[in-house]
């Protein structure tokens, strides 16, 4: 089902210290970075090379407001890792495999993820304690 893993989200209160501290203490890329106001979050997309296929990947997530779900989770659980996100061809296809598998998926449709991409996540809960979300690049990404 999955191609491999796209990035694993980090959630941030402050996203321009979750770079520098990722930059200058760690040495990772900032690759991109995006206000998401449908998921209430701004992200920074950090590397380990240029070209999508030789990166890792980590996607620091700090809150727009106080309602935004990465609000919510540093309320409860403070920073650190809140999802892995897995790459895969066709989210449409695997959605509705998952589903079939008794997984409940967040949203009845694809939404806008980073830089284009589709999203949706499999619950937490039935995930077995992780926060899953599935990522269909755009096709242009695929190129590269
Ligand atoms: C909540 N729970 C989690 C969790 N969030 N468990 C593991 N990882 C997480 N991230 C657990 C929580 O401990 C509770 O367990 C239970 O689920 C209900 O949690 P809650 O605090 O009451 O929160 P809810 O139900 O209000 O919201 C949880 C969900 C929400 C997962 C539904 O966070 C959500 O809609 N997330 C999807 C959207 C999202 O995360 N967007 C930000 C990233 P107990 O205490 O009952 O046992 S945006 C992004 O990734 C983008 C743009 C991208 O990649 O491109």
């Amino acid at each position: 089902l999955f191609i491999c893993i796209d990035h694993v989200g980090l959630a941030v209160p402050d996203l321009d210290e979750a770079v520098k501290f990722h930059t200058e203490v760690l040495g990772w890329r900032e690759l991109h970075r995006e206000v998401n106001e449908e998921q209430g979050v701004a992200e920074a997309m950090m590397g380990t090379g240029d070209q999508l296929a030789e990166n890792a990947r980590i996607q620091l997530i700090a809150p727009l407001n106080e309602d935004s779900t990465i609000a919510k989770f540093l309320a409860k659980n403070g920073q650190g890792i809140q999802q892995m996100a897995y790459r895969v061809a066709d989210l449409d296809h695997v959605s509705a495999v998952l589903r079939e598998r008794g997984m409940r998926l967040l949203y009845p449709e694809a939404r806008r993820g980073t830089s284009g991409s589709r999203i949706n996540f499999v619950h937490p809960k039935d995930a077995r304690g992780v926060l899953l979300e599935l990522v269909e690049l755009p096709k242009e990404a695929e190129e590269h």
